[in-house]
């Protein structure tokens, strides 16, 4: 039997853009028209259905809940931003409350406004500019019912796939273009943690914990050979560790949010720059089952990145790690297998202080649109029917007692 702390958050994260429905005032609307992808249309409706939500997650006994704020509502024209957006939010937030449920809110997961993608989205110059405005208005209204901010979700992913990979919009493929998206977002965040903390200070209520949610993947050599290691180690620095490190040095950290869901096999078939930042192995020396979109499932991973998490001195906590599969009882033992590993970095000394399942509900999986099913709550797409899966159940029973049995 494994006995979780009796203070430990346990729940589920959605983001708006994914599971609302409508967002036609964020770029990826009529990006997804533009590059022929499935549309995100009405999506769970969960702007609409969030109480009926809600009761289904207390049902399952969560005490925590992280969803994200969508931008492009809040301030739909450029300078022009919505009280009754913010209101939306702020009921959200009070059946959260009303639920005995702890929000976590994130304030920016993947989506631009419109507005700001015409002037060149995050290369622009003052897209942390407009981004920290935009949390002035947000935070300074809601903040009497929030202790955990994400400022931004996926940094590294965001950037890499929309201006390096050009998967996402805007689909540049510039390594140039990437690097000036990132120099913002940094400055974003920076500018973001110190202005949630003014407001704070200002309305004199007790200091929020504000963070990222940094997605960190175990790199793991393919072999024991320095070269696989080198770089192994030179990717844990530059992908996991790099937007940390900065902004641990800026001391705009109060904890550490992780995403975690697979890992990478380095094998650097040769010396160059390219091959130190991208080799993988390709044949089949370690297999690992995967899940729906091939990603491989390597529970121990989650303990890898968390020991590594140790020189930052700070409170981790999972806000993402989940499965997409037809299969719910692999999701149930992908559930068992990660919270061990998880049970095992906190014997070891890492102050983990939440485990928030990604995701509650099944949800708009971006680029490859509603075919991944990721939620511990079935959506049937065509009626907005709910139904809730075996595995929640049992994760439920988690979330009640605090004990893996
Ligand atoms: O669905 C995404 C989420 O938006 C960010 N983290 C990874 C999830 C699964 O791909």
């Amino acid at each position: 039997m494994i006995k979780f702390p009796e203070n430990f958050l346990w729940g589920a994260a959605t983001a708006a853009y994914q599971v609302e429905g409508n967002n036609i005032h964020s770029d990826w609307w009529p990006w997804e028209e533009k590059a022929g992808k499935e549309r995100s249309g009405a999506a769970c409706a969960h702007y609409e259905l969030y109480e009926q939500d809600f009761d289904l997650a207390k049902s399952l006994h969560h005490n925590a809940h992280r969803f994200s704020i969508e931008w492009a509502r809040i301030e739909p024209e450029e300078g022009k931003f919505s009280q009754d957006e913010l209101n939306h939010y702020l009921q959200v937030l009070l059946a959260l409350r009303a639920r005995g449920i702890e929000p976590i809110v994130t304030l920016h997961h993947f989506t631009n406004p419109v507005w700001l993608s015409e002037p060149g989205g995050w290369e622009n110059k003052k897209s942390a500019a407009y981004f920290t405005r935009y949390c002035d208005f947000v935070v300074r209204g809601l903040a009497r019912h929030v202790r955990y901010w994400i400022t931004i979700n996926e940094p590294t992913i965001y950037v890499s796939h929309a201006f390096l990979f050009g998967v996402w919009p805007p689909q540049s493929k510039s390594f140039l273009r990437m690097r000036r998206a990132e120099k913002n977002m940094l400055a974003a965040h920076i500018q973001a943690y110190r202005l949630i903390h003014k407001i704070y200070k200002a309305l004199q209520i007790p200091k929020p914990f504000v963070s990222i949610s940094q997605h960190m993947m175990a790199l793991v050599p393919c072999s024991l050979d320095w070269k696989n290691r080198f770089a192994a180690f030179l990717r844990q620095k530059l992908f996991n560790e790099s937007y940390l490190d900065t902004f641990a040095r800026h001391k705009t950290l109060d904890f550490i949010g992780v995403n975690y869901y697979s890992r990478q096999l380095v094998d650097l078939k040769k010396w160059g720059l390219r091959n130190l930042v991208a080799d993988v192995c390709e044949s089949n020396h370690h297999p690992a089952p995967q899940n729906a979109l091939g990603w491989a499932i390597y529970p121990e991973g989650l303990y890898q990145v968390l020991v590594k998490l140790k020189k930052y001195h700070l409170p981790v906590m999972i806000t993402e790690n989940g499965i997409c599969t037809s299969d719910d009882a692999q999701r149930w033992q992908f559930l068992k297998d990660h919270l061990k590993n998880i049970h095992r970095a906190i014997g070891e000394g890492i102050p983990v202080t939440g485990y928030l399942y990604w995701s509650l509900l099944d949800n708009f999986e971006w680029d490859k649109g509603f075919g991944p099913r990721f939620g511990l709550i079935d959506i049937d797409y065509q009626t907005q029917k709910r139904t809730v899966r075996e595995s929640a159940k049992k994760f439920g029973r988690i979330c009640e007692t605090h004990t893996l049995e």
